[in-house]
């Protein structure tokens, strides 16, 4: 069993094994599954037209873990996982679990800064890693690597493997393979952040399962299911909401597109027939446009997932007429809790709230800044707890004391209200991060990278209005002596290992900040006056 985490209280999960929320099945098991009872049929496809049956993806996750175990990867090892939207993904991370090992799942766009501290942080013994992707050697990376995180002993590659090993040389006959405790860590998923450094996430094998097959059910997912992974593979929403693991444990085909642009969905859309895929709602944004320009036949699409930050009512009531399609909005985190929109929600739902709660066993609170429930309809912070919802990140003792209350609600950070209907409104956020067109920033994070730089005194990091993305970064600078331009600054940021999704928008320039009554950074006031800048700019 692995150190480190925290366990629901045993009364909890006895709960949520007798009430048949957790089945006690391993993550893996749903490939297995879905290979016994429908060998023949397609399971994954790629953007290149490659496809692999049941059976065979079965296989090859198999001869894999075999593989993997021949390594010394397995019993509980954590791997540092970093894969495009390839079948490599998809075979490494089934053969990781059943080797017993766990995949610690990271974003392509994730650079040294964020690797390294994964990697230390969930004592990880191997590296996946594609040769290059989006003209970035991710080898380099992984020299870096291993010389800041000496643990990693092993580094995979998809492609061609330089000093490494290549995950196509990692084969082998199949090998009895041990049989995980459902109750234990199947794989550990990355907190979007709101402190210095990035969190892991720990989902057990009993919980993520169920996130999978009661998010699948929701969506009406089944075997005539054709859905296309647009966003990142290792995303929780693209992975298991149901995403990729939820089209497989239904028996329908998984279908890779290697970024979001309408060239590349839209075209395998219409090659593959994709029923149901799942965006950001700038991605939304721009394929509502696109069918005006793109000729692609997109009759056979019938859901569109939007989450990962708000989408407008607006665009959100264009959907349907435009895509000619069903949309779901999502508000989920990977630490847990996922609201979904259903499917026979009436327009007004659909389009003007973030959806309910997945689960019957979803506990939700709504409190104010002393813990106090709101009256019902009012706006406050969302608290959750449930049998899919993490109780306490990996290794961060003193971080879950803050990040969680007492008796185990996960502080979200969300500010919502609830609607008598029980579906939820997001109005806005507590918690010190950008949500940049869904891709999360850490404003602490940032400013600590930020205040390394030596015309930099001092640093503050807000979100700026933005029609496309929802908001931006912007970074309020006090300089010493010169201080960088931004230019300068992504130079300074890219240099130090800091992923590119990470870099401010935007540079201001201010003698002093603003100071609560308390003397804290006035967050609030720099964000109204960069909101009031933006307008004024016209
Ligand atoms: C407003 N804010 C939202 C929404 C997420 C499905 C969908 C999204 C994620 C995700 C996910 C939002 N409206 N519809 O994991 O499985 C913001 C909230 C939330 C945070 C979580 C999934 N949907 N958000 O975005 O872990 O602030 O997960 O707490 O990346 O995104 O971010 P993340």
């Amino acid at each position: 069993m692995l150190d480190g985490w925290v366990p629901w209280p045993d009364p909890l999960a006895e709960k949520y094994r007798a009430e048949g929320y957790w089945e006690g099945r391993p993550l893996d098991g749903l490939l297995r599954e879905s290979a016994e009872r429908h060998p023949t049929r397609t399971a994954l496809v790629d953007a290149d037209g490659a496809r692999w049956t049941y059976a065979e993806l079965d296989l090859r996750a198999d001869r894999m873990a075999a593989g993997l175990q021949r390594l010394g990867i397995g019993g509980g090892d954590r791997v540092v996982v970093q894969l495009p939207n390839t079948d490599a993904f998809v075979v490494l991370f089934f053969a990781l679990l059943r080797a017993g090992a766990i995949p610690v799942l990271t974003l392509p766009a994730h650079r040294e800064s964020e690797i390294v501290h994964v990697a230390e942080t969930a004592g990880a013994t191997a590296y996946a890693i594609p040769d290059l992707h989006d003209n970035f050697d991710h080898r380099t990376l992984a020299r870096a690597l291993r010389k800041a995180v000496p643990c990693i002993e092993q580094v995979l590659v998809a492609g061609d493997a330089a000093e490494f090993t290549a995950l196509a040389d990692i084969d082998a006959d199949p090998v009895p393979l041990p049989v995980p405790d459902p109750g234990d860590v199947a794989v550990l998923l990355l907190s979007g952040g709101t402190t210095g450094k990035p969190k892991l996430i720990p989902r057990t094998h009993d919980d993520y399962t169920y996130n999978v097959r009661a998010s699948a059910e929701v969506c009406g997912f089944d075997r005539d299911t054709v859905y296309l992974v647009v966003l990142p593979t290792a995303h929780n929403f693209a992975l298991a909401c149901p995403g990729l693991l939820g089209t497989l444990m239904a028996g329908g085909t998984v279908v890779l597109s290697p970024t979001p642009s309408p060239e590349d969905a839209f075209g395998l859309i219409e090659r593959e027939k994709v029923t149901a895929t799942a965006v950001v709602p700038p991605i939304a944004l721009l394929w509502l446009d696109a069918v005006e320009w793109e000729e692609a036949d997109l009759t056979s699409l019938a859901l569109l997932q939007v989450g990962g930050s708000k989408l407008g009512a607006e665009p959100a009531a264009r959907v349907e007429p435009a895509l000619g399609c069903t949309l779901q909005q999502v508000f989920g985190m990977a630490e847990g809790l996922l609201n979904y929109t259903r499917l026979d929600d009436p327009p007004e739902l659909v389009n003007g709230t973030q959806g309910r709660p997945l689960s019957p066993a979803d506990e939700i609170r709504v409190v104010d800044e002393d813990d106090r429930d709101v009256p019902p309809g009012e706006s406050g912070e969302l608290l959750t707890r449930g049998p899919y919802t993490l109780r306490g990140y990996y290794r961060a003792a003193e971080h879950n004391s803050r990040a969680f209350t007492a008796d185990g609600y996960y502080r979200t950070g969300d500010l919502v209200r609830i609607l008598p209907s029980g579906h939820l409104v997001v109005e806005g956020r507590a918690k010190d991060q950008i949500n940049r067109g869904g891709d999360k920033i850490s404003a602490e994070e940032l400013e600590n990278h930020i205040l390394a730089h030596p015309g930099v005194h001092d640093a503050a990091v807000v979100g700026m209005p933005d029609a496309t993305m929802g908001e931006r970064t912007c970074v309020y600078l006090v300089p010493r002596g010169q201080a960088p331009g931004q230019r300068e600054l992504a130079a300074f940021l890219t240099e130090r290992g800091v992923a590119g999704y990470k870099l401010p928008d935007r540079v201001e320039i201010i003698e002093a900040f603003p100071r609560t009554s308390v003397g804290k950074i006035d967050k609030k006031a720099l964000g109204r006056l960069i909101a009031e800048s933006l307008r004024t700019e016209g």
